[in-house]
């Protein structure tokens, strides 16, 4: 039996890039679908996407939001969407080029045998594979993993990673409104929250490549939010204990 397999990927001022990662995901064996979320872009990225979807009917979607809304909040709308459809498999990937597409194969091999529940594209499992990111990016991305794991024991070396793959039921288990943080602290919280539900984690080892085309959306905003997040989360899973979620609503 073939696995339903959606990739989300949100966008925010990505011209230069949406085609070609549109054209790349289609093009992998094993029929991954697509769901864009796009925050009204000024630089026209939605109406690229609206174009290219008569090429890739069913596989290619567009969920479209008024305003630069945040990355976190962008996966939660996206795996909502996902969760009221029969989707096994939902990953998480940046529209820059700095996650590989072609590594989505190889999350999904970690995960489709349900060993495991959560596969983390890692940059820092066999050393630190970072491409052409300035030495001060790769210093504060490669010490947030390790202040993490100093502040909550987080049993994972990329704590940031936003290149991830999701067996339905750990989205199911998480009470995806109680995630609170959209830039880098959300990738960890979502982390977090998922090995405190007692889920099983794997890290892939990928190469991340900074960036060729289009403008960074980091900023000092994001990174404040994660020092602080970080604690904010450790203090809450001392007072209150994370339950899976049964509801079956998110
Ligand atoms: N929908 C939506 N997408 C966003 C938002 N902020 C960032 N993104 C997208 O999230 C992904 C990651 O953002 P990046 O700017 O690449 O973040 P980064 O990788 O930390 O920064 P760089 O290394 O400089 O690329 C990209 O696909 C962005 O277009 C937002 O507020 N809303
Ligand atoms: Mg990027």
């Amino acid at each position: 039996m073939s696995h339903r397999k959606l990739v989300i990927i949100p966008t925010y001022n990505e011209l230069e890039n949406i085609s070609d990662m549109v054209q790349a995901v289609m093009g992998l064996a094993g029929d991954f679908e697509l769901l864009i979320i796009d925050d009204g872009s000024p630089d026209g990225t939605g109406a690229i996407v609206k174009s290219l979807q008569t090429s890739y009917p069913q596989r290619l979607h567009l969920m479209e939001r008024e305003g630069k809304l945040g990355l976190g909040t962008a996966y939660i709308a996206g795996f909502k969407w996902a969760l009221e459809r029969s989707y096994d498999f939902i990953f998480e990937m940046d529209c820059d080029f700095s996650h590989d597409p072609k590594d989505l194969i190889r999350l999904y091999e970690a995960v489709k045998d349900r060993a495991f529940d959560l596969a983390i594209g890692s940059r820092y499992i066999t050393g630190v594979n970072v491409v052409n990111w300035p030495m001060g990016r790769v210093l504060m991305s490669y010490f947030a993993s390790v202040y993490v794991d100093f502040i909550t024991g987080l049993p994972v070396k990329d704590a940031t990673a936003g290149f991830k793959c999701y067996h339905r039921s750990v989205l199911e288990g998480i009470k995806l409104d109680e995630i609170k943080f959209i830039g880098y602290a959300f990738q960890i919280e979502m982390k977090f929250t998922t090995w405190k539900l007692g889920f099983k984690i794997i890290e892939v080892p990928i190469i991340f490549t900074d960036r060729t085309k289009g403008t960074s959306k980091m900023s000092p905003k994001i990174f404040k939010e994660a020092v602080l997040g970080v604690i904010w989360m450790k203090i809450k899973s001392i007072f209150s204990p994370y339950k899976l979620n049964r509801s079956g609503l998110t």
